[in-house]
């Protein structure tokens, strides 16, 4: 059976050059990079070279740090969890946190657990095209504010949020900024030279490199508390021997995306206009966000009176790998929280699909994906006696 994978938001393949980088870390070069032997040293200048790819792709300033974690779940959580034992337990009066209603729920649930030992925290809505302006995260700030937590790109709408802006506010009143930044690596420009971010998170597998691998950049002089005691490793920080394979891997990994931005930007927006073109012919459908201010690879299409489930098993029925959103979860059959903050139609939470691409997508597979598309949709409105209904009554 043909198998098209359009599920790259929520993970993407590996880069074959990754992977071939990668091997020689599992065979002879297995050696710890903090042992003071041949084995050990042979391994840091591979390491070294990682470490300077990342710097590079987001032009990160020399004395600033960039911390590998296990994923960005752990970087989202490492920076709030960080910022309240370092700033809110030591100054209460300087508590409040803001986040928008639709960041990821790595975010979302570690300020709730926040707000439970003493942090306020404001969420600032999306308008109806999953978009928010910095005039409405600036309207959030109060005299108490220590943190703004802002993803720089939507993983299910993929909507790019004004992170140069609103960074700027926020140095402007010397309130720190964080930005998620798993769905922008690649997909956006990404300047920390020029765009003010204290703490930025990334995770290589969204950019074709491991999963399990991650990374929270961390501007000098806006160092965070220990998170694993016990070793010298990340200059104390996060102790543990690294995970030497796979911080080579996303190195390149990141190295590679961001040297393709070029082609993300024209072949696979061209990819996806056309596809979101095509879907948009079918009647009753509701595309969020306008596509100039979307990351090129993303659509989320609502189908009026098909449950968003069952038309993920029709496409998958057909090799079409899809989501109704976050894929992690995906395992409880709730409304889509993004769709549900945008608000509005409560139906549109439950109808959402989104198909994500990437720069290995190819044009043989959109139009296999339109064709599937097309011919799901139709099944499943044939089937639907409610949609026949809505229809007839119109
Ligand atoms: N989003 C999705 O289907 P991890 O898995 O920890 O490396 O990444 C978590 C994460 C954090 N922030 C954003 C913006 C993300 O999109 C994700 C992962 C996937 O949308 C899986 S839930």
């Amino acid at each position: 059976m043909k198998r098209v994978y359009l599920d790259n938001n929520a993970t993407t393949k590996l880069d074959p050059i990754v992977k071939v980088k990668m091997q020689p870390f599992f065979e002879e070069l297995y050696g710890n990079p903090n042992s003071l032997h041949q084995y050990g040293m042979e391994v840091r200048p591979y390491l070294n070279e990682a470490m300077g790819n990342m710097y590079d792709a987001l032009n990160a300033p020399d004395p600033d740090d960039i911390l590998i974690t296990s994923c960005a779940t752990e970087s989202n959580n490492t920076v709030l969890k960080g910022i309240f034992f370092k700033h809110i337990l030591a100054n209460p009066t300087k508590n409040h946190i803001i986040a928008t209603a639709v960041e990821h729920p790595s975010i979302l649930e570690t300020l709730h657990f926040l707000a439970q030992n003493g942090a306020e925290i404001t969420y600032v809505d999306v308008d109806a095209s999953g978009y928010v302006c910095a005039e409405r995260i600036a309207s959030a700030i109060t005299d108490k504010t220590i943190l703004i937590s802002m993803m720089w790109a939507n993983n299910e709408t993929g909507m790019i949020f004004p992170i140069d802006e609103v960074a700027h506010i926020a140095q402007e009143l010397g309130i720190l900024f964080h930005t998620d930044a798993v769905q922008a690596i690649g997909k956006v420009k990404i300047d920390l030279s020029a765009t003010p971010i204290d703490y930025l998170t990334f995770s290589a597998h969204k950019f074709h490199g491991p999963k399990g691998i991650g990374g929270l950049y961390v501007k000098k002089g806006k160092e965070l508390p220990n998170l694993l005691h016990g070793g010298e490793q990340m200059g104390g920080y996060r102790a543990g021997t690294l995970n030497v394979a796979y911080i080579i891997g996303m190195g390149l990994a990141m190295k590679q995306s961001v040297g393709h931005l070029d082609k993300m930007n024209s072949d696979v927006r061209a990819l996806r206009d056309r596809l979101e073109d095509a879907l948009a012919l079918i009647p009753d459908t509701i595309i969020v966000g306008d596509r100039a201010h979307r990351t090129a690879n993303t659509i989320l299409i609502s189908l009026r009176g098909i449950e968003g489930e069952a038309m993920l098993w029709d496409l998958n029925r057909a090799g079409i790998a899809a989501s109704t959103g976050s894929a992690c979860a995906s395992e409880s059959l709730h409304a889509n929280p993004v769709m549900s903050a945008i608000g509005e139609d409560p139906e549109l939470a439950h109808t959402a699909i989104r198909l994500s691409l990437s720069r290995f997508t190819t044009s043989e597979e959109i139009d296999y994906a339109i064709e599937a598309f097309t011919h799901a949709v139709q099944r499943l409105r044939s089937i639907s006696s409610t949609y026949a209904y809505t229809n007839e009554a119109e």
